[in-house]
């Protein structure tokens, strides 16, 4: 073979802002030098005035400077995600179990303690780029993992079911949950006529529908959700043994949502509730943790299981049958440096996959294979967003792609095709041996047809048996959530129709919903006997895991400070983080002591804290404060005082025996452990049928 041009020799090579690897700055992600200057490096002596002739004249075209800065501010942004553009994320690792060696060859599952680079992006579906975080909508949990065979990108939700079971529906039901086309209202809901007037029409949208107006649909966290792949997954190991896999993530955090009132309040007070959350956590080293698990059933040629058909997506197979293995643990430990460059930038994509895993014939991540890397062409402007460094493999790549928008590699040789005798027939085709993705053979044959099978058609018996396998406060919540968005809608006609689908998932739940409707309740025909799923519910009655969770210290001027110095060392230790809140802002000094006051009556809302605890000493009865106290009781949040901080509850008219109410005469060891114990449990539901009767004050 004839050797390269030897003038192909590679160009010093340089960063995006200038590092030319020469100077002691290095790093992509800085700005290099310390001089302003333009996208050219020219230094600028003034960004501050347009070049004019005299001070009064008008702008010169000649300013080089003014029009680079403002063309290049003219074209800042860029499409935003056509669904799920409200997102937030952090970097990771991914270390195997090494336990689904089994299952699969795939090398980052397969070998145990094998450490993959990860980057995670939560997002919610329905709002755009600047919507609130705590909406009611499904979220969006994609993981790419840069595994050292290539990126697999596992694009998930919260949420293991879908609204529909052919991709070839997914424009309609978003055209429909998206705001209205004529006064763009209302934004980031489902709870308004087009998207109930789809559902209503579409019976298979009935089980994911369950889910959305369940809890899930309200995180507390990214932390305390589930995640699944949905679709089911095939398999391979290194004998060339396939299976039919379900992936989970399983939070360390547990499961657990916000009340539907305090993601209202949120959405206001602190639309980047769960942004906020997730960047705080990891800047105080309580990183996020997922176990990953999977559900494993045999190819055996039916794609089904138990008489679940596992290429529909409205399908899951429960837990009780098919047992999660867990394979591998997920941490999230560094938040993004830059949101753009990250994580608007990153691409996933349902066809980045690893030798090993492989897709099945559901059709609707048969669709989704084609989605993705369509729209982002247009949301990345051009075929070379993979050489964004968030997209960027963590392997050699050598793909003979070439040329396009904004192509960024300085691609040597002169033969980008195969075969070729000019390169040296490089890059060579890598066999299965050599670590090459070679599909596991499928038969695939039928009559074409724009058809579908009818085991796809149960669209109730899963809903049911959501329904049924809830707590009571569960199902209280699901009633309510129906009752609010069909409220919200303008058509009797869609009301009418919703509930003649409810009326097939369970009557009390239908009777219910009417009667907050105050329409007649339909009746249907729900399955008397479905089987139960206590994994659906996510009330625990044992204590988990607390790291990440607020503390919110209520204090001022004649406080017990020794206490609260007591209580947040406690609570840090726990990885909660304690925040004190007081009249005014500054510092509390008693003696030689002093407290930092980090929230004020005026700054601190109750959403922000899971627990709030009222300091000895404290006499405060303001209005914002008796608000704030009030409404932790209406959400179910632990509360406690200790000493006289009593008399604050009091004057909140909160029952001092009610279920999740501590008092304490000081800050002890049974104190800190009573608390961390409520606040593991997440809420004191026992509350709750009280409240929501209105059967307790406040
Ligand atoms: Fe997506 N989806 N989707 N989706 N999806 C996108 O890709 C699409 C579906 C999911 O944080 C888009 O880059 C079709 C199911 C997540 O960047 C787009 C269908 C599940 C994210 C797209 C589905 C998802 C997306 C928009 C039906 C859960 C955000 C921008 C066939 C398993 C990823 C983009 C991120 C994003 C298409 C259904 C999850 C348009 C056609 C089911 C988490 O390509």
């Amino acid at each position: 073979m004839p050797p390269r041009k030897p003038d192909q020799s590679a160009p010093t090579p340089a960063s995006p802002t200038g590092a030319t690897g020469r100077t002691p700055d290095t790093d992509p992600r800085a700005q290099t030098g310390t001089y302003l200057t333009t996208a050219q490096g020219v230094r600028m002596p003034d960004t501050d005035h347009s070049l004019k002739p005299g001070s009064r004249g008008p702008t010169l075209l000649e300013d080089f400077h003014l029009r680079e800065k403002i063309t290049h501010f003219d074209h800042e942004r860029i499409p935003e995600r056509v669904v799920h553009a409200r997102g937030a994320a952090a970097h990771g690792v991914f270390e195997s179990y090494g336990t689904a060696v089994s299952v699969t060859k795939a090398k980052f599952l397969a070998t145990k303690g094998a450490k993959t680079d990860v980057f995670v992006r939560f997002s919610t579906v329905l709002g755009s780029r600047g919507s609130a975080d705590t909406v009611r909508d499904t979220r969006g949990f994609a993981v790419k993992f840069y595994t050292e065979e290539g990126n697999f990108d596992l694009v998930g939700n919260n949420m293991p079911v879908f609204f529909i079971q052919d991709g070839i529906k997914f424009p309609d039901i978003i055209h429909a949950g998206k705001p209205h086309p004529d006064r763009e209202i209302p934004q980031a809901q489902s709870a308004h006529d087009t998207f109930w007037d789809f559902v209503s029409l579409h019976p298979q949208a009935t089980h994911h529908v369950m889910w959305n107006m369940s809890d899930r649909g309200i995180p507390r966290s990214f932390r305390t959700m589930e995640g699944f792949g949905v679709h089911t997954f095939r398999l391979v190991n290194a004998a060339g043994e396939t299976s039919l896999v379900k992936f989970h993530w399983k939070p360390l955090a547990g499961v657990h949502s916000l009340v539907w009132e305090e993601a209202q309040i949120a959405a206001g007070c602190d639309p980047d509730f769960h942004r906020r959350d997730m960047a705080d956590g990891i800047e105080a080293g309580a990183f996020l943790e997922w176990e990953m698990g999977v559900q494993v059933m045999p190819d055996d040629g039916t794609d089904s299981f138990e008489g679940i058909d596992l290429l529909d997506p409205t399908k899951i197979v429960p837990e009780e049958l098919v047992p999660v293995q867990l394979i591998g643990k997920l941490t999230l430990n560094r938040n993004p440096t830059n949101y753009f460059a990250e994580t608007e930038q990153v691409a996933f994509h349902t066809g980045n996959l690893v030798p090993g895993i492989e897709v099945t014939n559901d059709p609707l991540m048969q669709a989704r294979l084609f989605s993705y890397l369509d729209t982002q062409l247009t949301r990345l402007g051009g075929p070379n967003f993979s050489q964004l460094p968030i997209n960027r493999p963590h392997c050699p790549v050598n793909d003979m792609l070439r040329d396009g928008m904004h192509q960024s590699a300085i691609h040597t040789g002169l033969a980008p095709y195969h075969p070729n005798s000019i390169d040296g027939d490089e890059p060579a085709p890598a066999d299965e041996a050599h670590g090459g993705y070679v599909p596991t053979p499928r038969r695939v044959e039928g009559d074409v047809g724009r058809v579908q099978p009818a085991s796809f058609e149960d669209h109730f018996s899963q809903a049911t048996m959501f329904y049924r396998s809830l707590t009571s406060i569960e199902q209280a919540h699901v009633v309510e959530a129906f009752t609010f968005e069909l409220g919200k809608c303008y058509e009797q006609a869609i009301k009418e129709r919703e509930l003649a689908v409810l009326a097939n998932v369970d009557a009390e739940l239908c009777e219910q919903v009417a009667a907050g409707l105050g329409l007649r309740a339909p009746k249907g025909s729900p399955a008397d006997e479905v089987l139960l799923s206590p994994a659906l519910s996510q009330v625990v009655t044992d204590p988990g895991p607390v790291d990440g969770r607020k503390i919110g210290i209520v204090a001022d001027s004649g406080s017990d400070l020794a206490g609260i110095a007591q209580l947040s060392k406690a609570a840090t230790a726990l990885k909660v983080t304690p925040l004190v809140i007081a009249p005014t802002g500054g510092v509390l000094k008693s003696g030689r002591r002093s407290v930092t006051i980090d929230r004020t009556f005026a700054t601190a809302r109750s959403i922000e804290f899971d627990t709030v605890v009222v300091a000895g000493g404290t006499t405060s009865t303001d209005i914002k404060l008796i608000l704030l106290l009030q409404e932790a009781f209406r959400h179910c949040k632990s509360i406690a005082a200790w000493g006289d901080g009593t008399a604050v509850l009091e004057a909140a008219r909160i029952p001092l025996k009610a279920p999740g109410v501590s008092v304490a005469e000081s800050v002890d060891k049974n104190f800190t452990a009573t608390l961390a114990a409520e606040l593991g449990k997440h809420r004191a539901w026992d509350r709750a049928p009280k409240v929501m009767a209105s059967a307790v004050s406040p």
